[in-house]
Protein backbone atom coordinates (compact mmCIF):
# COMPACT_ATOMS: atom_id res chain seq x y z
CA UNK A 1 0.00 0.00 0.00
CA UNK A 2 3.08 2.15 0.91
CA UNK A 3 4.55 1.57 -2.66
CA UNK A 4 1.60 2.34 -4.24
CA UNK A 5 1.21 5.64 -2.37
CA UNK A 6 4.47 6.62 -3.09
CA UNK A 7 4.25 5.69 -6.77
CA UNK A 8 0.70 7.29 -7.31
CA UNK A 9 3.08 10.32 -5.77
CA UNK A 10 5.96 10.09 -7.78
CA UNK A 11 3.42 10.24 -10.94
CA UNK A 12 1.52 13.24 -9.52
CA UNK A 13 5.20 15.30 -8.84
CA UNK A 14 6.05 14.50 -12.48
CA UNK A 15 2.85 15.41 -13.80
CA UNK A 16 3.08 18.50 -12.27
CA UNK A 17 6.83 19.15 -13.14
CA UNK A 18 5.99 18.73 -17.06
CA UNK A 19 2.85 20.87 -16.14
CA UNK A 20 4.60 23.95 -14.99
CA UNK A 21 8.16 23.09 -17.79
CA UNK A 22 4.97 23.52 -20.15
CA UNK A 23 3.48 26.46 -18.46
CA UNK A 24 7.01 28.38 -18.67
CA UNK A 25 7.52 27.35 -22.45
CA UNK A 26 4.29 28.83 -23.04
CA UNK A 27 5.43 32.35 -21.34
CA UNK A 28 9.19 32.12 -23.38
CA UNK A 29 6.78 31.42 -26.49
CA UNK A 30 4.88 34.38 -25.39
CA UNK A 31 7.98 36.64 -24.69
CA UNK A 32 9.20 35.68 -28.44
CA UNK A 33 6.04 36.26 -30.36
CA UNK A 34 6.27 40.01 -28.45
CA UNK A 35 9.41 40.32 -29.44
CA UNK A 36 9.20 42.72 -32.67
CA UNK A 37 6.20 44.79 -30.47
CA UNK A 38 8.60 44.95 -27.32
CA UNK A 39 11.56 45.78 -30.10
CA UNK A 40 13.68 42.75 -28.83
CA UNK A 41 16.26 40.95 -30.68
CA UNK A 42 16.77 36.90 -30.61
CA UNK A 43 20.00 37.50 -28.09
CA UNK A 44 17.68 39.91 -26.01
CA UNK A 45 15.23 36.50 -24.97
CA UNK A 46 16.96 33.57 -25.79
CA UNK A 47 18.61 33.31 -22.70
CA UNK A 48 16.20 33.63 -19.97
CA UNK A 49 16.06 32.45 -16.51
CA UNK A 50 13.18 31.37 -14.19
CA UNK A 51 13.13 33.50 -11.11
CA UNK A 52 9.68 32.04 -9.50
CA UNK A 53 6.74 30.85 -10.41
CA UNK A 54 3.58 30.91 -8.27
CA UNK A 55 0.00 29.79 -8.65
CA UNK A 56 -2.27 30.91 -6.53
CA UNK A 57 -5.76 28.86 -5.23
CA UNK A 58 -7.42 29.93 -8.21
CA UNK A 59 -5.63 28.55 -10.32
CA UNK A 60 -4.01 32.12 -11.77
CA UNK A 61 0.12 31.21 -12.85
CA UNK A 62 2.70 33.95 -12.23
CA UNK A 63 5.80 33.35 -14.35
CA UNK A 64 8.82 35.50 -13.49
CA UNK A 65 11.64 35.51 -15.94
CA UNK A 66 14.55 37.33 -15.47
CA UNK A 67 16.56 38.34 -18.76
CA UNK A 68 20.17 37.38 -19.00
CA UNK A 69 23.18 37.22 -21.29
CA UNK A 70 25.50 33.98 -21.94
CA UNK A 71 24.26 32.97 -18.44
CA UNK A 72 24.86 36.45 -16.89
CA UNK A 73 21.46 38.10 -15.22
CA UNK A 74 21.09 40.94 -15.60
CA UNK A 75 19.89 42.89 -12.81
CA UNK A 76 16.20 44.21 -12.56
CA UNK A 77 15.48 43.06 -15.90
CA UNK A 78 12.20 40.74 -15.92
CA UNK A 79 9.31 39.80 -17.78
CA UNK A 80 5.70 38.78 -16.06
CA UNK A 81 3.81 36.52 -17.97
CA UNK A 82 0.24 35.54 -16.12
CA UNK A 83 -1.62 32.76 -17.62
CA UNK A 84 -5.28 31.40 -16.38
CA UNK A 85 -6.19 28.02 -14.95
CA UNK A 86 -6.53 27.07 -18.87
CA UNK A 87 -2.91 27.91 -19.60
CA UNK A 88 -4.07 31.07 -21.62
CA UNK A 89 -1.30 34.00 -21.20
CA UNK A 90 -4.07 36.99 -19.57
CA UNK A 91 -1.34 39.48 -19.27
CA UNK A 92 2.36 40.42 -19.64
CA UNK A 93 5.27 42.86 -18.45
CA UNK A 94 8.14 43.71 -19.09
CA UNK A 95 11.24 45.94 -18.40
CA UNK A 96 14.05 43.82 -20.70
CA UNK A 97 16.75 45.42 -22.22
CA UNK A 98 17.10 45.51 -25.89
CA UNK A 99 19.84 45.40 -28.17
CA UNK A 100 21.79 43.39 -25.15
CA UNK A 101 24.35 42.11 -27.20
CA UNK A 102 26.05 45.45 -28.46
CA UNK A 103 25.35 46.85 -24.52
CA UNK A 104 27.63 44.42 -22.25
CA UNK A 105 31.10 45.94 -21.74
CA UNK A 106 32.42 42.40 -20.72
CA UNK A 107 31.99 38.89 -19.15
CA UNK A 108 34.74 38.43 -17.63
CA UNK A 109 35.71 40.24 -14.24
CA UNK A 110 38.87 42.06 -13.82
CA UNK A 111 38.56 42.57 -9.65
CA UNK A 112 38.19 39.50 -7.59
CA UNK A 113 35.05 38.93 -5.31
CA UNK A 114 37.21 39.73 -2.52
CA UNK A 115 38.26 43.14 -3.80
CA UNK A 116 34.80 44.24 -4.70
CA UNK A 117 34.33 43.06 -0.91
CA UNK A 118 37.01 45.29 0.13
CA UNK A 119 35.90 48.67 -2.19
CA UNK A 120 32.37 48.04 -1.05
CA UNK A 121 33.32 48.66 2.69
CA UNK A 122 35.08 51.64 1.91
CA UNK A 123 32.64 53.08 0.05
CA UNK A 124 30.50 52.57 3.17
CA UNK A 125 33.30 54.09 5.14
CA UNK A 126 33.71 50.99 6.96
CA UNK A 127 37.18 50.58 8.86
CA UNK A 128 38.88 46.86 8.85
CA UNK A 129 42.28 45.17 8.65
CA UNK A 130 41.93 41.69 7.37
CA UNK A 131 40.78 40.52 3.89
CA UNK A 132 37.78 38.21 3.41
CA UNK A 133 37.91 34.17 3.72
CA UNK A 134 36.40 32.44 1.07
CA UNK A 135 33.36 29.81 2.44
CA UNK A 136 32.33 28.14 -1.02
CA UNK A 137 29.31 28.23 -2.78
CA UNK A 138 25.40 28.62 -1.55
CA UNK A 139 23.19 25.93 -2.70
CA UNK A 140 22.31 28.44 -5.07
CA UNK A 141 25.56 29.16 -6.62
CA UNK A 142 26.40 32.22 -5.04
CA UNK A 143 30.44 32.47 -3.83
CA UNK A 144 30.14 33.04 -0.21
CA UNK A 145 32.86 34.83 2.31
CA UNK A 146 33.29 35.46 5.66
CA UNK A 147 34.28 39.04 7.04
CA UNK A 148 33.41 39.50 10.32
CA UNK A 149 34.54 42.73 10.47
CA UNK A 150 32.32 43.55 8.04
CA UNK A 151 29.27 42.06 7.97
CA UNK A 152 27.17 39.81 10.81
CA UNK A 153 26.57 36.91 8.17
CA UNK A 154 28.34 35.89 5.07
CA UNK A 155 28.60 37.89 2.00
CA UNK A 156 27.47 36.27 -1.00
CA UNK A 157 28.92 37.35 -4.42
CA UNK A 158 27.37 36.35 -7.65
CA UNK A 159 28.34 38.28 -11.30
CA UNK A 160 25.32 40.09 -12.99
CA UNK A 161 25.33 42.69 -15.71
CA UNK A 162 23.86 45.98 -14.27
CA UNK A 163 22.26 49.16 -16.65
CA UNK A 164 24.88 52.34 -16.39
CA UNK A 165 23.65 54.99 -18.92
CA UNK A 166 22.90 53.17 -22.15
CA UNK A 167 25.08 50.27 -21.61
CA UNK A 168 25.03 47.18 -19.19
CA UNK A 169 28.69 46.75 -16.91
CA UNK A 170 29.58 43.34 -15.40
CA UNK A 171 29.21 43.53 -12.01
CA UNK A 172 29.90 42.01 -8.56
CA UNK A 173 26.49 42.13 -6.74
CA UNK A 174 27.21 41.99 -3.02
CA UNK A 175 24.47 40.88 -0.17
CA UNK A 176 26.23 42.64 3.13
CA UNK A 177 24.87 42.56 6.70
CA UNK A 178 26.31 45.33 8.05
CA UNK A 179 27.85 44.75 11.79
CA UNK A 180 27.26 48.19 14.02
CA UNK A 181 23.93 48.90 12.26
CA UNK A 182 20.71 47.52 10.95
CA UNK A 183 21.52 48.10 7.23
CA UNK A 184 21.24 45.18 4.64
CA UNK A 185 22.77 46.50 1.77
CA UNK A 186 21.99 45.07 -2.22
CA UNK A 187 25.80 46.65 -3.63
CA UNK A 188 27.14 46.43 -6.88
CA UNK A 189 30.58 47.22 -7.57
CA UNK A 190 32.02 47.34 -11.19
CA UNK A 191 34.19 43.93 -11.43
CA UNK A 192 36.41 45.95 -14.30
CA UNK A 193 37.72 48.97 -12.36
CA UNK A 194 36.21 47.58 -8.56
CA UNK A 195 34.10 51.12 -8.38
CA UNK A 196 30.86 51.58 -6.78
CA UNK A 197 27.69 51.15 -9.04
CA UNK A 198 24.88 51.05 -6.94
CA UNK A 199 23.38 50.02 -3.92
CA UNK A 200 20.16 49.40 -2.69
CA UNK A 201 18.96 49.03 1.41
CA UNK A 202 16.86 46.24 2.50
CA UNK A 203 16.64 47.26 5.99
CA UNK A 204 13.29 49.90 6.32
CA UNK A 205 13.66 52.47 9.18
CA UNK A 206 10.42 53.94 10.90
CA UNK A 207 10.76 57.02 13.12
CA UNK A 208 8.14 57.97 15.13
CA UNK A 209 6.80 61.55 13.42
CA UNK A 210 5.28 64.42 15.05
CA UNK A 211 1.80 62.89 16.31
CA UNK A 212 2.82 58.97 15.09
CA UNK A 213 0.71 57.55 18.03
CA UNK A 214 -2.45 59.85 17.26
CA UNK A 215 -5.98 57.93 17.20
CA UNK A 216 -6.09 58.47 13.45
CA UNK A 217 -9.45 57.04 13.48
CA UNK A 218 -11.24 58.85 10.97
CA UNK A 219 -8.79 57.68 8.19
CA UNK A 220 -7.70 54.43 9.83
CA UNK A 221 -11.53 52.68 10.90
CA UNK A 222 -12.41 51.41 7.62
CA UNK A 223 -9.03 49.30 7.45
CA UNK A 224 -9.52 48.03 11.07
CA UNK A 225 -13.23 47.31 10.60
CA UNK A 226 -12.13 45.02 7.32
CA UNK A 227 -9.54 43.47 9.59
CA UNK A 228 -11.80 43.01 12.55
CA UNK A 229 -14.47 41.17 10.29
CA UNK A 230 -11.57 38.94 8.65
CA UNK A 231 -10.45 38.12 12.41
CA UNK A 232 -13.91 37.37 13.62
CA UNK A 233 -14.64 35.28 10.63
CA UNK A 234 -11.36 33.56 11.36
CA UNK A 235 -12.08 33.08 14.91
CA UNK A 236 -15.08 31.49 14.23
CA UNK A 237 -13.92 28.92 11.78
CA UNK A 238 -10.93 28.31 14.28
CA UNK A 239 -12.84 27.38 17.21
CA UNK A 240 -14.90 24.87 15.30
CA UNK A 241 -11.73 23.09 14.72
CA UNK A 242 -10.04 20.48 17.68
CA UNK A 243 -6.68 22.08 18.08
CA UNK A 244 -4.90 22.89 21.39
CA UNK A 245 -6.14 26.33 22.41
CA UNK A 246 -3.42 28.60 22.59
CA UNK A 247 -3.91 32.24 24.06
CA UNK A 248 -2.43 35.57 24.55
CA UNK A 249 -3.13 38.54 26.72
CA UNK A 250 -2.47 41.60 24.16
CA UNK A 251 -3.59 44.18 22.03
CA UNK A 252 -5.62 42.21 19.72
CA UNK A 253 -6.29 43.52 17.02
CA UNK A 254 -8.25 46.08 15.72
CA UNK A 255 -6.31 47.70 18.86
CA UNK A 256 -3.44 48.91 17.36
CA UNK A 257 -1.99 50.36 21.12
CA UNK A 258 -2.43 51.26 24.52
CA UNK A 259 -3.91 54.40 23.19
CA UNK A 260 -6.43 52.78 21.42
CA UNK A 261 -7.90 50.40 23.78
CA UNK A 262 -7.27 47.42 26.15
CA UNK A 263 -5.75 44.20 26.16
CA UNK A 264 -8.04 41.36 25.91
CA UNK A 265 -7.39 37.18 25.68
CA UNK A 266 -6.56 36.38 22.24
CA UNK A 267 -7.55 32.67 21.79
CA UNK A 268 -5.81 30.51 19.20
CA UNK A 269 -5.87 33.21 16.33
CA UNK A 270 -3.90 31.30 14.12
CA UNK A 271 -5.64 31.36 10.26
CA UNK A 272 -5.43 27.78 9.14
CA UNK A 273 -4.65 28.23 5.57
CA UNK A 274 -1.36 30.48 6.75
CA UNK A 275 -0.50 28.65 9.82
CA UNK A 276 -2.43 25.32 9.33
CA UNK A 277 -0.04 23.66 12.74
CA UNK A 278 -1.04 27.14 14.76
CA UNK A 279 1.82 29.49 15.61
CA UNK A 280 4.18 26.94 17.53
CA UNK A 281 4.69 24.32 14.87
CA UNK A 282 7.84 23.98 12.95
CA UNK A 283 7.70 20.63 11.34
CA UNK A 284 4.16 20.25 9.99
CA UNK A 285 3.27 17.51 12.58
CA UNK A 286 0.27 18.41 14.70
CA UNK A 287 2.03 19.58 18.38
CA UNK A 288 3.87 22.65 19.20
CA UNK A 289 7.81 22.30 18.80
CA UNK A 290 8.36 25.03 21.27
CA UNK A 291 6.31 26.40 24.22
CA UNK A 292 8.01 29.86 23.95
CA UNK A 293 6.88 32.70 21.71
CA UNK A 294 8.95 30.84 18.72
CA UNK A 295 6.69 28.95 15.82
CA UNK A 296 7.14 28.79 12.04
CA UNK A 297 6.35 32.03 11.57
CA UNK A 298 8.22 33.94 13.99
CA UNK A 299 10.75 34.32 16.82
CA UNK A 300 10.06 36.93 19.31
CA UNK A 301 12.54 37.77 21.97
CA UNK A 302 14.25 40.08 23.71
CA UNK A 303 17.33 41.51 22.53
CA UNK A 304 18.82 44.80 25.09
CA UNK A 305 22.51 44.11 23.68
CA UNK A 306 21.75 44.08 19.96
CA UNK A 307 23.61 40.88 18.87
CA UNK A 308 20.66 39.46 17.29
CA UNK A 309 20.31 36.56 19.56
CA UNK A 310 18.05 36.61 22.51
CA UNK A 311 19.28 37.39 25.61
CA UNK A 312 18.37 34.24 27.17
CA UNK A 313 14.84 35.22 29.11
CA UNK A 314 12.42 33.20 27.20
CA UNK A 315 8.74 34.21 27.30
CA UNK A 316 7.14 31.11 27.87
CA UNK A 317 3.24 29.94 27.75
CA UNK A 318 3.96 26.62 29.08
CA UNK A 319 2.66 23.04 28.19
CA UNK A 320 -0.93 24.98 27.97
CA UNK A 321 0.86 27.80 25.67
CA UNK A 322 -1.20 30.51 27.84
CA UNK A 323 0.91 33.46 27.22
CA UNK A 324 -0.76 35.73 30.18
CA UNK A 325 1.75 38.00 31.42
CA UNK A 326 1.38 41.34 33.91
CA UNK A 327 1.44 44.45 32.62
CA UNK A 328 1.81 47.72 34.25
CA UNK A 329 1.98 50.85 31.85
CA UNK A 330 3.32 52.87 34.70
CA UNK A 331 6.64 51.45 34.72
CA UNK A 332 9.70 50.90 32.64
CA UNK A 333 8.46 48.69 30.40
CA UNK A 334 11.17 46.18 30.99
CA UNK A 335 8.92 44.87 34.03
CA UNK A 336 6.67 43.79 31.39
CA UNK A 337 8.89 42.41 29.52
CA UNK A 338 7.19 38.81 29.18
CA UNK A 339 3.78 40.82 27.98
CA UNK A 340 5.82 42.85 25.77
CA UNK A 341 7.26 39.98 23.64
CA UNK A 342 3.98 37.90 23.58
CA UNK A 343 1.93 41.02 21.79
CA UNK A 344 5.18 40.77 19.44
CA UNK A 345 4.73 37.42 18.46
CA UNK A 346 1.26 37.99 17.91
CA UNK A 347 1.57 40.62 15.80
CA UNK A 348 4.04 39.89 13.58
CA UNK A 349 1.94 35.98 13.18
CA UNK A 350 -0.96 38.28 12.56
CA UNK A 351 0.72 40.36 10.00
CA UNK A 352 2.11 36.77 8.37
CA UNK A 353 -1.49 35.30 8.85
CA UNK A 354 -3.06 38.31 7.41
CA UNK A 355 -1.09 38.96 4.63
CA UNK A 356 -1.20 35.28 3.44
CA UNK A 357 -5.07 35.58 2.78
CA UNK A 358 -3.95 39.00 0.23
CA UNK A 359 -0.99 36.48 -0.98
CA UNK A 360 1.57 37.26 0.20
CA UNK A 361 1.92 33.43 0.96
CA UNK A 362 5.21 30.97 1.24
CA UNK A 363 4.84 30.13 -2.57
CA UNK A 364 4.92 33.86 -3.32
CA UNK A 365 8.44 34.24 -1.22
CA UNK A 366 6.76 34.72 2.70
CA UNK A 367 8.51 34.27 5.93
CA UNK A 368 8.59 30.95 7.02
CA UNK A 369 11.24 28.21 8.79
CA UNK A 370 8.99 25.36 6.88
CA UNK A 371 7.16 25.83 3.62
CA UNK A 372 4.79 23.16 4.15
CA UNK A 373 3.80 23.79 -0.06
CA UNK A 374 7.21 22.47 -0.29
CA UNK A 375 7.12 25.57 -2.70
CA UNK A 376 9.74 28.71 -2.56
CA UNK A 377 12.27 29.28 0.01
CA UNK A 378 11.89 28.70 4.12
CA UNK A 379 14.46 28.92 6.49
CA UNK A 380 13.67 32.35 6.62
CA UNK A 381 11.28 33.12 9.74
CA UNK A 382 10.89 36.66 10.97
CA UNK A 383 13.33 37.61 13.99
CA UNK A 384 11.58 39.82 16.14
CA UNK A 385 13.48 41.62 18.18
CA UNK A 386 11.96 43.84 21.60
CA UNK A 387 14.04 46.07 23.55
CA UNK A 388 16.57 45.85 20.49
CA UNK A 389 19.92 47.79 21.74
CA UNK A 390 18.27 49.54 24.80
CA UNK A 391 21.14 48.34 26.99
CA UNK A 392 23.51 49.90 24.60
CA UNK A 393 21.47 53.06 24.23
CA UNK A 394 21.78 54.09 28.27
CA UNK A 395 25.51 52.89 28.58
CA UNK A 396 26.16 55.35 25.93
CA UNK A 397 27.83 53.07 23.65
CA UNK A 398 25.08 53.79 20.53
CA UNK A 399 23.38 56.78 18.68
CA UNK A 400 20.31 57.66 18.73
CA UNK A 401 19.19 55.36 16.47
CA UNK A 402 18.62 52.90 19.10
CA UNK A 403 16.03 54.99 20.51
CA UNK A 404 12.73 55.86 19.43
CA UNK A 405 13.05 54.16 16.31
CA UNK A 406 12.15 50.37 14.69
CA UNK A 407 13.36 48.75 11.27
CA UNK A 408 12.56 45.63 9.37
CA UNK A 409 15.68 44.38 7.35
CA UNK A 410 13.85 41.60 4.11
CA UNK A 411 17.04 40.27 2.48
CA UNK A 412 15.40 37.30 -0.72
CA UNK A 413 13.43 34.65 -0.14
CA UNK A 414 15.32 31.81 2.19
CA UNK A 415 16.71 34.49 4.53
CA UNK A 416 15.30 35.67 7.27
CA UNK A 417 13.45 38.96 8.07
CA UNK A 418 14.72 40.82 10.92
CA UNK A 419 12.45 43.17 12.71
CA UNK A 420 14.27 45.20 15.45
CA UNK A 421 11.86 47.23 18.02
CA UNK A 422 13.42 50.15 19.52
CA UNK A 423 12.27 51.51 23.17
CA UNK A 424 10.69 55.19 22.83
CA UNK A 425 11.48 58.06 24.87
CA UNK A 426 9.38 59.47 26.77
CA UNK A 427 5.59 58.57 29.26
CA UNK A 428 2.20 59.18 27.80
CA UNK A 429 1.14 62.02 30.72
CA UNK A 430 -2.27 62.75 31.35
CA UNK A 431 -3.51 65.29 28.77
CA UNK A 432 -4.59 68.34 31.59
CA UNK A 433 -0.49 67.40 33.21
CA UNK A 434 0.59 67.95 29.61
CA UNK A 435 -1.08 71.27 28.78
CA UNK A 436 0.14 72.84 32.14
CA UNK A 437 3.60 71.19 31.16
CA UNK A 438 3.57 72.75 27.69
CA UNK A 439 3.20 76.27 29.05
CA UNK A 440 6.74 76.09 30.72
CA UNK A 441 9.47 74.41 28.55
CA UNK A 442 12.20 73.42 31.14
CA UNK A 443 9.23 71.78 33.22
CA UNK A 444 8.48 69.70 30.23
CA UNK A 445 11.90 68.90 30.00
CA UNK A 446 12.73 68.37 32.88
CA UNK A 447 9.62 65.82 33.71
CA UNK A 448 10.47 64.00 30.06
CA UNK A 449 14.04 63.79 31.32
CA UNK A 450 13.40 61.99 34.74
CA UNK A 451 10.91 59.55 33.49
CA UNK A 452 11.99 55.78 32.83
CA UNK A 453 13.91 56.00 29.16
CA UNK A 454 12.00 53.69 27.50
CA UNK A 455 8.70 52.77 27.61
CA UNK A 456 7.33 51.45 23.77
CA UNK A 457 3.89 51.35 25.13
CA UNK A 458 3.59 54.97 26.39
CA UNK A 459 4.48 58.38 24.30
CA UNK A 460 4.10 61.57 25.45
CA UNK A 461 1.63 63.59 23.17
CA UNK A 462 3.64 66.60 22.12
CA UNK A 463 1.19 68.14 19.54
CA UNK A 464 -0.96 69.30 22.32
CA1 LIG B 1 4.59 20.23 15.19
CA1 LIG C 1 19.16 43.43 17.16
CA1 LIG D 1 10.30 32.25 2.41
Amino acid sequence: MRNLFILAFLVFFFQLQAQNQQLVQKAIDHIAQKSGEWQLQKADYSDLVLSSMATSEKGITYIYLNQSYQGIPVRNAMSTIVLDAKGKVVSDAHNFISGIAEKVNTLTPVVLPEKAILHAGGHLGASFRGQPIAKGRSEKGQLLFSFPELTKSDISAELKLEKTGNSLSLVWNLQLDMVGSADYWDMNIDAVTGEFVSKHNYTTYCTHHHGAFDKHEKCEIGTFRKINRQATAVNKLLHTQQSAAASYTVYAIPVESPNHGDRSIAFDDAYPAASPFGWHDTDGVQGAEFTITRGNNVHAYQDKNDDDNPDGTDTNGGDNLKFDFPMDLTQDPRQSADAAVTNLFYMVNMMHDVSAQLGFTEEFGNFQQKNYSGKADGGDYVLAQAFDGISLHESGQTNPSKINNANFSTPSDGFNGRMQMKGVRCLLMHLKALKALFLNTEARNSVCLSLPETNPQLQVKWQL
